[in-house]
């Protein structure tokens, strides 16, 4: 989606980098840590999702979809958390988050966002079949509140999922564990013959999948099959932004 123009123009007044976040967002990690990797000021608008703090009015004007990151530069709205950490890239540029000669779109970098942004929807079903489903089921009295502001079909039918007394269907679940454990089969290659998952520098391919690693390690998901990624993740998390933007906002949990 990248720039939107705010149904909700309280943002547009805005000056500086303002960040709409949640602490335990795989896809605010990201952003957070675009932000520290580039050392920016920024001001965080914590928005906290397992109580409902994206469910209003007003937030809805500033992303309409209700989802977390969304950020604000000098009034211009981003939403779209590989979008966001694209934009920042191209804004400051220094220092670069991009393989020398890496141009975008056809390049390791892009390919490695756009996996990461076309398997969200698998994330997010282990996370809630996993760890979060209960702490984000939402009764009917939030079901018909989320209702009235919602009007993307997919994301409705997900939360109505998760909030009936079933929770997200078996199929759907497997359907998605294995989406992800080909995923990872894949990283754990690339990792085989390079540091890095674009090459031999640290870039926006690996700021956007360190947190998929950090939230689905939490719930669970079977790490111990891919050595490569074990010894990847432990250079990221070495970073000091891994640290501001993840252990910071998270206190390890
Ligand atoms: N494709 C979006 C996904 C954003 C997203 O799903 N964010 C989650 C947190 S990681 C969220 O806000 N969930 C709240 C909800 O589903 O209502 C992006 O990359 O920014």
């Amino acid at each position: 989606m990248g720039i939107i123009t705010p149904r909700n123009k309280a943002v547009t007044e805005y000056s500086g980098l303002h960040l709409y976040h949640f602490s335990q967002s795989n896809c605010s990690m990201r952003v957070r840590m675009t932000l520290e990797e580039k050392r920016l000021e920024w001001t965080s608008h914590h928005v906290h999702l397992h109580k409902g703090e994206n469910v209003t009015p007003e937030y809805f004007g500033i992303h309409p979809k209700g989802l977390v990151p969304a950020l604000v530069h000098d009034g211009v709205l981003i939403i779209e958390s590989t979008d966001i950490i694209d934009y920042l890239d191209r804004q400051f540029p220094d220092p670069p988050l991009r393989p020398p000669g890496d141009t975008g779109r056809a390049d390791a970098v892009e390919r490695w966002m756009r996996a990461a942004a076309d398997n969200h929807i698998h994330v997010k079903t282990y996370m809630f079949a996993h760890r979060i489903g209960g702490a984000m089921a939402k009764s009917d009295a939030e079901l018909s509140v989320y209702r009235e502001l919602q009007d993307n079909d997919e994301l409705l039918q997900f939360h109505e999922e998760n909030s009936s007394p079933e929770g997200l269907s078996r199929a759907r679940v497997s359907g998605s564990t294995q989406v992800l454990a080909d995923c990872f089969a894949d990283i754990d290659q690339a990792l085989d013959e390079r540091p890095w998952l674009a090459g031999d520098v640290f870039s926006l391919a690996d700021i956007t999948w360190i947190p998929l690693h950090v939230s689905l390690d939490k719930a669970g998901f079977p790490f111990h099959r891919y050595a490569n990624v074990a010894r990847w993740k432990d250079a990221v998390h070495a970073r000091p932004s891994f640290s501001r933007a993840v252990l910071d906002w998270t206190g390890g949990a």
